[in-house]
């Protein structure tokens, strides 16, 4: 089963996205997802000057020595660019696969391990009262986990704040955008917006937030301490994860569960936060850590010390990305909860996906391969719109994590 084509398509449907295509000679085709907010074309770059051209005779049924080939082949490894191509491919040739088998993805990795997928959705507000109205409308739609953000009071503005009339999108402009952060009034507001969501809605409902990296160690163990009343199902990102060891400061202050990795690109970046048991989930998505066959390699190693999963599924990653963490999802045994953001129209005019919603479940459905069609000539009515996530600064003028 040869490669014939491997061709890349770069368009903004609602946001931008980098899909790849491969061909085969049986006349069967394969998306995957190739986006990394805000260095698109690095990605495309890398696929179509570099990767692309050394895929075209290959063998579309290899996928293990096809990402080896590519990962241990460039003598540079790892890094979100590299990575993120990787995946592409490896998405792409498992949804080949499942075309030639006749065969849903989810069934070639070990078939369904459960009946759906727990998701969780974004409720947001520039107000206690807004947010709760976002988080009332959540609920209203089925859903059984719900991440909350609100505008911290005192600042102008506070990162994952939905505007009102469309869902979350932080990249904007063709320079960055600028935020302003002041750690002391969000470490007093971010317990004091999940006491009044635990008031008003009680626990039965699970509740997560994002902390998006911008706490120091000893910061977010005590964020973890006061949110223990509130009982979190998560708290994400807390501080920046380059340093892992750092998260055992972080333990040794807060039963509050951790959930980090949505900017790893390797089994390596996690490797020690997994294996001291620093962190309860691991966030790494199917896209932006070198695929279906690195990801689950990742997970496995995850469940050996009772880490789940909890894939990033933001609006930047394409449908081509949540169809085919939805696969994984429904077949590991360690599957934790799966971010579940929707996309921004025009999208599905692009991608056409069979997986479906219901009662905050997913479902990625039985069509063969990943059940996503890509419509090339409806994307061509949407070209590339360059947007960058913004830059953060504390209030002396100093970059902070954003
Ligand atoms: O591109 C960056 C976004 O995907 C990120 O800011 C979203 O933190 C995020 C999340 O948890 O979805
Ligand atoms: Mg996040």
């Amino acid at each position: 089963m040869k490669i014939t084509d491997a061709r890349v398509v770069v368009s903004s449907p609602g946001r931008n996205y980098v899909t790849l295509v491969i061909e085969t000679e049986d006349g069967l085709t394969g998306v995957g997802d190739a986006t990394l907010n805000g260095r698109e074309l690095a990605v495309a770059a890398y696929l179509s000057e570099h990767l692309c051209p050394m895929l075209i005779g290959r063998d579309a049924r290899r996928i293990e020595d096809t990402w080896q080939y590519f990962y241990k082949g460039a003598y540079w490894r790892r890094g979100p660019v590299a990575m993120t191509a990787i995946a592409a491919i490896d998405v792409a040739l498992w949804d080949i696969k499942g075309k030639a088998a006749g065969m849903p993805v989810y069934e070639l990795l070990g078939g369904a391990a459960r009946d759906g997928v727990m998701v969780y959705g974004h409720a947001s507000g520039s107000t206690l009262e807004a947010l709760s109205a976002d988080f009332q409308a959540h609920l209203d739609l089925g859903y059984k986990a719900i991440r909350a953000q609100a505008a911290v009071p005192g600042l102008d503005k506070t990162y994952g704040i939905a505007p009102a009339d469309n869902i979350y999108e932080p990249a904007s402009g063709n320079v960055p955008q600028e935020d302003r952060w002041e750690t002391s009034a969000y470490l007093d507001f971010a317990p004091a917006m999940m006491r009044h969501l635990r008031d008003e809605f009680g626990y039965g409902v699970h509740l997560l937030h994002d902390v998006h990296h911008r706490l120091t160690p000893i910061e977010a163990g005590r964020l973890g301490a006061a949110l223990e009343p509130y009982r979190p199902f998560w708290m994400e990102d807390p501080t920046p994860a380059e340093d892992q060891s750092a998260f055992r400061l972080l333990r040794s202050h807060t039963t509050t569960p951790v959930a980090v990795g949505e900017v790893f690109n390797s089994i390596w970046d996690c490797q020690q936060l997994i294996t001291e048991r620093l962190i309860d989930y691991i966030r790494t998505s199917v896209s932006h850590a070198g695929g279906i066959t690195h990801l689950r390699r990742i997970f496995s190693l995850a469940d050996l010390y009772g880490v789940r999963s909890g894939s990033h599924g933001a609006g930047d990653l394409s449908p081509v990305s949540l169809a085919a963490a939805l696969h994984v999802d429904l077949s590991i045994p360690n599957f934790g909860i799966q971010e579940y953001m929707g996309h921004r129209e025009p999208a599905s005019k692009v991608f056409r996906t069979s997986y479906t919603f219901a009662d905050g479940y997913m479902h990625p459905g039985d069509a063969p391969g990943l059940g996503v069609e890509f419509d090339e000539e409806a994307a061509a009515a949407y070209p590339f719109d360059p947007k960058y996530l913004p830059i953060n600064r504390r209030l002396d003028g100093s970059v902070h994590d954003w």
